[in-house]
């Protein structure tokens, strides 16, 4: 039996109509400063926590209900006689039921509050109160969220003012998630002020954006977290239309997006498409339109049903183009009134906007769970500056190559390794990705330019001429043999492989140019 309810919530959603529910079924109100205030004002009666401790509140709220009389009628067992008997020694009365929501420290970190104020925001007697009922959630329940209030009612109506074990243990193991989630947000807000990015100090402080309809299979279960990292992107963005995002509707976008962030918008107009985290098309130029139709190019059968993100807001003429081909989703830093007539006849389209771009060179983690661990890294910042190109052969790679090498490099560090890329004039027209073998990667690259260019009519691949980057070195010449026959006329490597002299030889021989990067890309 529930007769006895401590309430102190800052969030007071719903809580007059719960707190008279209880007050109905006969159950004694305690309460806090502004949440007593409150019911008082609604017309209930309460008892205020002060006046059932005998202390008051202190040193400006800071001191509430850390007073054994809360915790020990919290905490206290009733079935044990030791524990019954110690608490009618010292005047401490069972509480049965908790309800506690938070000082919002998660509001307020968002919002931009300065130090002091985020710091008063840390609850301290609220999470004790979670814990101490949740720990005792034999005898006492807890509600961490207004969204709970009715399935207590419920449980009271149907169990004759009692709740049951079932309910209870579900609400323990919320509060403790919730006091978890509450101290990683507290934690994170440190390491961030500190300004302290390094995987050592990494904390999962996510809060949930939305529980998904299943994870990337529909057997499996999904949730989609934000960690308070500031980076425009999937987390942030603002949906415009379509139905909500799967798990691999967010995966694939967020790769679109990570990579197409790569490129500056005030340099060139660049497009990425996406299918199953890989891109298979992607492209810059002065506008968005041409970007698209080069990306396309590409492989145009891979993108059906694919992700397409652009670095530059999105117009009505390339939305037009792109709705013409079945598209998942598309992510855009902004869309014009003009895009978003055109997308909005596409009633299953997915259209997100973001707000900007990532700076692809801020440093972020990247987590992987693997059994029983975590495996966290900074993201991959580096690469594809071609002043720093060691040329290897004896022909020097020409302006254009040169830079069509670094931006197939670009690409490369988002394609799944092992990784062969085809580029020419600024656009992918060959991608090899996630083969066990580079030989593999570099013969797919060529077969997918080989069936682009049978699909657009033209006598010969796109590779014809084109350029390449590998995300690693060629251990063995026969990768770099694949690329000759391609017709690629310059490669870009990271170097580092004890065959290298050969792969070198190779590239002369065919007469290629080859440069050393210096840096790997793998991407798993
Ligand atoms: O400042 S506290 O950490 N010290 C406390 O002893 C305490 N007890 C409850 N914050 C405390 N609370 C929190 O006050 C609750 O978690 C709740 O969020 C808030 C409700 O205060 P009021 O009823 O005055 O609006």
């Amino acid at each position: 039996m529930i007769a006895r309810a401590l309430l102190s919530v800052s969030d007071k959603t719903g809580l007059v109509e719960f707190a008279f529910a209880l007050a109905e079924r006969g159950v004694e109100l305690l309460s806090t400063g502004g949440t007593a205030k409150a019911l008082r004002d609604a017309g209930l009666k309460v008892v205020e926590v002060a006046d059932h401790t005998g202390s008051p509140e202190i040193l400006d709220g800071r001191v509430k209900t850390l007073h054994p009389k809360v915790h020990g009628g919290l905490l206290g067992r009733r079935d044990v006689p030791d524990h019954v008997a110690q608490m009618a020694a010292h005047g401490i009365a069972n509480i049965d039921l908790v309800v506690v929501n938070l000082y919002p420290f998660e509001a307020t970190v968002a919002r931009g509050a300065d130090w002091d104020e985020t710091i008063e925001n840390i609850d301290i007697g609220g999470p004790a109160m979670i814990r101490s009922a949740a720990k005792n959630h034999d005898h006492v329940t807890v509600v961490v969220e207004p969204a709970d209030y009715k399935a207590v009612l419920d449980d009271l109506a149907t169990h004759g003012g009692a709740t049951t074990l079932t309910l209870r243990r579900r609400l323990a193991a919320k509060a403790y998630a919730r006091t978890a989630a509450y101290d990683s947000a507290i934690s994170g807000w440190f390491a961030r002020q500190l300004d302290d990015t390094f995987p050592e100090r990494l904390t999962l402080a996510g809060s949930r954006v939305a529980t998904l309809r299943y994870g990337e299979n529909p057997h499996q279960s999904a949730a989609f977290y934000a960690t308070a990292e500031k980076r425009p992107g999937v987390a942030t963005a603002q949906q415009l239309q379509g139905k909500g995002l799967s798990y691999n509707n967010l995966n694939d976008t967020d790769a679109a997006f990570e990579l197409v962030a790569e490129f500056d918008p005030a340099e060139a107009a660049a497009v990425v498409i996406v299918k199953h985290a890989n891109p298979c098309g992607v492209a810059t130029a002065p506008t968005l339109i041409e970007a698209w139709k080069k990306a396309l190019l590409c492989d145009p059968v891979s993108a059906f049903g694919g992700i397409v993100a652009t670095n530059r807001p999105l117009d009505g003429e390339t939305a037009e183009a792109i709705a013409q081909i079945f598209t998942e989703v598309i992510v855009a830093p902004e869309a014009d009134g003009a895009a978003r007539a055109v997308l909005a006849a596409k009633k299953n389209l997915r259209v997100l906007v973001t707000g900007g771009l990532p700076d692809a060179k801020s440093p972020g983690l990247i987590a992987k769970t693997l059994a029983g661990g975590l495996l966290v890294q900074t993201r991959d910042t580096v690469g594809a500056d071609a002043s720093r190109f060691e040329v290897k052969t004896a022909r020097v790679p020409s302006p254009q190559e040169t830079a069509d090498m670094a931006f197939a490099i670009k690409v490369a560090k988002h394609v799944k390794s092992n990784t062969i890329v085809f580029a020419r004039n600024g656009a992918t027209v060959g991608i090899g990705a996630g083969q066990m073998s580079r030989v593999d990667s570099a013969r797919i690259a060529f077969r997918k330019a080989q069936d682009a260019a049978k699909a657009a009519g033209l006598e010969e691949p796109l590779t014809k001429g084109s350029v390449a980057a590998s995300d690693a070195f060629f251990p063995f010449a026969d990768g770099l043999d694949v690329l000759v026959e391609a017709g690629a006329t310059a490669v870009a490597q990271p170097g580092g492989s004890i065959r290298d002299g050969e792969v070198i030889a190779a590239a002369d021989a065919a007469g290629l140019a080859m440069v050393f990067t210096g840096e790997r890309h793998f991407r798993h």
